[in-house]
């Protein structure tokens, strides 16, 4: 049989890229929800999240993986780098995330990374921000002369910029193949980690430059009581002032992050979440394998 182009098509693609290039925004805008966290800080990104899209006659599953760093200072960072090379192993396709009008070494690192037999497409991000789009053509240029890209396309994720050339670039690289999940499955990952994760947010938005790398959470409780969700959650930092920060005068920062968390949670889930949020001191934590285990990094 010849291959039609309107055989449904399905695959895992890796969305990879140094930090902080739009790679988790990217995915969010493709899905249509918020399901993989974003802020303006580097590095917000520390687990692999698929977020997935499913068209008449496709399903891309995106897996969102932190951003890739050339330089690591702990054991979780290593786990991130980790992570972003074990999803190259496993993967269809990948999408690799620059931003428009500047490709800089640490981008190259990444392009390095992605074995040859793995097709490829660029996505130039944040065109929108891009003063002089003349600085597109030298880009693109420059950029398939270090490997054989698929295709290159600028896009933006913030704006939703050029996003259906994206997916139809990405899917003519995917084999054909049933969905491998329903159609109103939009990703992996279950309640509980979503949980953890908008916590984790509402710390890198709301919080200094410091605090937020510091800082993990973990789900104690997550119980179902008809359409409330009731959930506990600690919030790990490393050392005292860090607590202290991060409950803010009469607790008033503590309680900015669980009213912003909640208030995402409750549209993810669409219903009422009740959230209970601690925070405990565990030094060394970042550096400990140990604890980044029992923490849930992988
Ligand atoms: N102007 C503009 N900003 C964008 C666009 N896409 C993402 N951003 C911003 O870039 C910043 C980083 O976005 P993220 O999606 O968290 O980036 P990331 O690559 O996932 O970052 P890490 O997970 O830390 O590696 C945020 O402040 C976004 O709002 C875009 O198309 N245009
Ligand atoms: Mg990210």
């Amino acid at each position: 049989m010849t291959e039609s182009a309107g055989a449904f098509r399905c695959g895992h693609v890796a969305i990879i890229g140094r930090p902080n290039v739009g790679k988790s925004t990217l995915v969010n805008r493709l899905v249509g929800e918020r399901i993989s966290i974003t802020s303006k800080k580097a590095q917000t990104t520390r687990h692999r999240v698929a977020g997935i899209l499913t068209t008449p006659d496709a399903q891309l599953i995106l897996v969102d993986t932190p951003g890739f760093q050339t330089r690591h200072r702990s054991r979780l960072n290593e786990r991130m780098n980790r992570l972003v090379t074990e999803s190259l192993a496993t993967v269809d396709a990948v999408v690799l995330v620059v931003e428009a009008g500047r490709t800089v070494p640490a981008d190259r690192a990444v392009i390095d990374l992605v074995p040859r037999r793995i097709a490829a497409v660029a996505a130039l991000n944040k065109v929108d921000a891009l003063a002089d789009k003349n600085e597109l053509l030298p880009q693109i240029a420059a950029l398939a002369a270090l490997r054989p890209f698929a295709a290159i396309v600028p896009l933006s994720a913030a704006k939703g910029t050029a996003l259906t050339s994206l997916v139809a670039e990405v899917r003519a690289l995917l084999p054909e193949s049933p969905p491998l999940y329903d159609a109103d499955e939009i990703t992996d990952r279950d309640e509980r980690f979503l949980a953890a994760e908008f916590v984790r947010e509402k710390i890198f938005r709301l919080l200094g430059e410091e605090v937020p790398y510091q800082t993990t959470v973990a789900i104690e409780e997550f119980r179902h009581e008809g359409d409330l969700r009731r959930i506990r959650a600690t919030i790990y930092v490393d050392r005292d002032n860090q607590r202290a920060i991060l409950i803010g005068a009469g607790g008033a920062k503590m309680k900015e992050i669980g009213a912003a968390a909640r208030a995402d949670l409750e549209r993810l889930f669409g219903g009422k979440v009740f959230l209970e949020l601690w925070v405990r001191v565990r030094k060394g934590w970042i550096d400990d394998d140990g604890a980044l285990t029992r923490l849930g990094y992988s």
